[in-house]
This record gives structure tokens, sequence and C-alpha cells, in this order.
């Protein structure tokens, strides 16, 4: 259709992308030969059959499996790299990905290796395909908080290629409050901070994110919509919204792509973008993401400008550059 022809060409920024979750099943298995590493999968058909999901936790598991098929430098190269293609083809034109050292160096790949083979990699999608890029770590949650001070320490050498911090992996029982002190750390050092809250978390963690970590950006969100005074707060700051929704109905947190809260925060105000979360395990990329929403809830021609224009001012790039892209 017209829209969705729309959609497979407007300039779009991506703002919401583990890279270890666009971990194709295909590359996992090649990883793990490569590496000589074992998986608890016969066949990419027996991968791809395993992602079926009930909730956040379920999917982490997996994915902590996953990731351990990532070893060298090469393979976090050709990861990112992959995923830098896949974009291209889909017109995204700046992304800001996430990645999980501490799904790395707990298993005892160094933190060089990691970042390298992604920076090194971004540098080269950008001479490649123009494609610019901001890099976020994320602290995992279900982490302690001296854990995530640790994993800053490792961080500080590199922070020349690192743009701010995120907080992933489990929400429930983890809240925000458990890491203002790092994040006021990162600040200090001159980054950004952006926290996952209100995916399966109630809107307190929202609260905290905004209070306690002094978020720049929210990732989901969803169950802000639950507080209607926290609606009007996260408009009034003209705050973005990393929404996710194939991620949301994988994970269950919608139970119909029908039901996606998508346009309604859109008509409330709220500056809402689209974005993939783990690809290679939720069925889709950014377009993907935003054909299939579309259909399923009826977004208009100017419902997806908006998502389109929405990923740029919610990006980390300096002002000119996102009037470039306006
Ligand atoms: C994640 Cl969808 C999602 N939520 C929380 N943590 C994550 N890590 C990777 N994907
Ligand atoms: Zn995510």
């Amino acid at each position: 259709t017209e829209l969705h022809d729309l959609i497979r060409r407007l300039p779009k920024a991506e703002l919401h992308l583990h890279l270890e979750g666009s971990l194709e099943p295909e590359m996992m298995f090649a990883l793990a030969q490569r590496n000589n590493i074992d998986i608890p999968y016969v066949s990419v058909e027996a991968i791809r059959a395993a992602y079926d999901f009930s909730n956040l936790q379920d999917f982490l598991d997996l994915y902590y499996v996953g990731m351990n098929v990532l070893q060298t430098e090469a393979d976090f190269y050709d990861l990112t790299m992959a995923y830098l293609e896949r974009s291209h083809a889909d017109t995204v034109r700046h992304v800001e990905v996430f990645f999980d050292p501490q799904g790395h160096t707990e298993r005892g790949i160094a933190f060089a290796t990691v970042i390298n083979g992604i920076t090194r990699a971004l540098e080269h999608g950008e001479a490649k395909f123009g494609i610019t890029s901001r890099l976020i770590l994320c602290f995992l949650r279900h982490l302690s908080e001296e854990a995530a001070f640790d994993t800053l320490a490792e961080a500080t050498p590199f922070l020349s290629k690192i743009d701010g911090v995120g907080l992933d992996s489990s929400e429930l029982g983890h809240p925000p409050s458990n890491f203002q002190r790092v994040f006021g750390a990162a600040a200090k050092l001159g980054l950004k901070r952006v926290a996952h809250a209100g995916e399966e978390g109630p809107p307190e963690y929202v609260h905290e994110a905004l209070d306690l970590l002094h978020i720049d950006r929210l990732d989901h969100g969803n169950r802000s919509l639950e507080d209607a005074a926290l609606v009007d707060r996260l408009v009034a700051e003209e705050m973005t919204l990393t929404v996710c929704p194939l991620s949301n109905l994988r994970l269950c947190v919608v139970n119909d792509l029908k039901d996606h809260p998508l346009k309604r925060m859109l008509d409330l105000g709220l500056r809402a973008t689209v974005n993939a979360d783990d690809p290679a395990y939720f069925g889709g990329y950014v377009n993907d993401n935003f054909i299939r929403t579309a259909d399923a809830v009826g977004l208009t021609e100017t419902d997806v400008i908006t998502l389109a224009k929405n990923s740029f001012l919610g990006s980390f790039l300096p002002q000119a550059e996102i009037d470039r892209h306006l």
C-alpha cells in the first residue's frame, strides 16, 4: 500500500536497539561453529521455535544464552555490521544502540574486545552507508549497583566512544532507585541517561527514572498510560518514549497488536518513536514494526510522519543535525 511505501522510504532514526538482540539464528549458529561453542539448539529452525515467550524473563533467559557465541572482536564487528546493513535497507539514517557489557565481561570477555568490535563497525557503517550513531552502555539491573560502578570504571578509558548509559534486563523487583548513585556518577562524566521503565514495571518506576536517574529519554514507558498525571508530565517535558511494538507483542506486554497503545500515545501528545528492541528475537526490524503496527492500530500518514520526525527529535544528535533530517 501507499502507507507501507511511505514507511519504507521515510528517513528514520532507531533509538532502542540492543545489539546482542540483533543476533540472528543463522549468525548464532555460524559463530558457535567458528568459536567451537556449544549451544542448546540443533538447528536454526530449533532456535526460532524456542522463541515463544510469555514474559520478559522468559526472553532474557534465552538472550543471555545466545550471546555466549560472541567471543572475539570480529564477532562483535560482524554482529554490529549485520545490524547496520539491515538498517540501511530500512532507510534508517541514524542509530543509537545499546550494548550489555556485563553479559560479556561476566563470562571472561574483555570490555575492550566488545567495544572495539562494535565501534569499528559503527565507524565502517558510517563510511559505507552514511548511518551516524551513538553508543549506549546498559547496566544489567538484576545485578548490583556495585557491579554497575565496576562496569562504569571499566568503561572510563573508552569514554570518547560512549555517549550514554542505560538500564535494562529484569525490571520487576529491580527499581531505578537502586541505580541512583551510578547514574549520578555517569552524569558527572558527561554521559546521557536513559532507562527501561514501565515495560513490565509500574508507573512508579517511570517516576523514579525521571526524578532519581534524571533520564534524557524513556525506554518503553507503556505503563505510564495508567497514570494520567505522569502522562501530563511526560508531554510537558517533551520526553521521548522509545516504543517497541513487536517486542511488546512477543513479550505479552500486549496480547494483540490491535491493543497496542502507540496510537493512543500519539493522540495524547506523547513523543513516541517506533523501534525494534531485539529484532532477531521478536520477528522484525524497524520497518516491520512500523508496518505491522500501522495496519493493526490504523496509523495515518500523518502519524507515520510524526513518528519518523520524533525519532530524530528524540535523538542525541546536535540540533543542526536534527534540523537537517526533519
Ligand atoms: C530487553 Cl525488551 C528488553 N527489556 C529489558 N531488557 C532487555 N535487554 C534486552 N532486551
Ligand atoms: Zn529494550
